[in-house]
């Protein structure tokens, strides 16, 4: 796969991978070749003789606005580097939630251009022109849409193919699997030693029965999600499950 970043602030991906990105999962994605980030100036395609890229609000009020044509030009510029298809993506706010099912759907394109804005964000004109698909990565403001795009490029290439090892296969995580249609929490994990500071490791984890262990983490799921994120019950329940899960009862 391949990622296109279009910023402002390329200084944020300036080793390739970006740090954040160089290790862990996401690093052996890079590192194996599955990925390909790529982050690019939007001030390199501004035609202003200060390469200026955004400028005043019309209507006035604080902060700038990314203008249509640097972004524009730099959008057709980078898809033009490559044959493969891009789909497009800016990063906002006022964008789609990003969840595990778009993350999913995401994770199968051959190619993402993700758009981070800053300051008061992009010209509405070329989001209209581009019509990018707006995402979100959580009701609070960042500075930036970089770190937004860093965290969709995460959540996005542990999920090639061959990028997770089996010990870690995304089965169990949070929100991976559904059961009747309604995505839960993760069971709560333990490891040596059996006791720590008085508290002990729950006995049926020790007993070796499997199907029992099965059960008892689908109903700690289950109890989480109930009590944490009942939200995540009453969301409209998926039509086709991405994978097998333990069935009910
Ligand atoms: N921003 N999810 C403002 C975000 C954000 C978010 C990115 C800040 C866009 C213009 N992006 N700029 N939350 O807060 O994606």
């Amino acid at each position: 796969m391949r990622i296109d970043v279009l910023t402002t602030f390329p200084e944020m991906f300036a080793s390739t991978p970006p740090a954040a990105l160089g290790v862990s999962i996401p690093g052996r994605a890079a590192a194996s070749g599955r990925v390909e980030v790529v982050a690019t100036d939007v001030r390199d395609y501004s035609d202003n003789k200060h390469n200026k890229t955004d400028d005043r609000p019309f209507g006035g009020g604080p902060g700038m606005v990314m203008m249509c044509q640097p972004l524009w030009d730099a959008v057709t510029a980078v898809e033009a580097m490559d044959t493969r298809v891009a789909r497009r993506v800016y990063l906002t706010p006022q964008g789609t939630p990003l969840t595990q099912r778009l993350v999913e759907e995401l994770s199968r394109e051959p190619r993402l251009l993700l758009i981070a804005g800053h300051y008061e964000g992009v010209d509405e004109r070329v989001i209209q022109a581009l019509s990018p698909l707006e995402i979100s990565i959580g009701d609070y403001v960042l500075s930036g849409g970089e770190l937004a795009a860093m965290v969709l490029i995460d959540a996005v290439v542990r999920l090639l193919p061959g990028v997770l090892g089996d010990h870690e296969s995304n089965q169990q995580d949070s929100f991976s699997a559904q059961v009747a249609g309604h995505r839960l929490l993760d069971c709560p994990h333990y490891t040596r030693p059996r006791e720590w500071q008085g508290r002990a490791v729950p006995d049926v984890l020790l007993g070796g029965d499997h199907g029992l262990i099965a059960k008892w983490r689908l109903a700690q799921r289950l109890e989480r999600t109930t009590y944490r994120r009942p939200d995540l019950l009453t969301d409209q329940v998926e039509a086709s499950p991405p994978s097998s899960e333990p069935k009910l009862g």
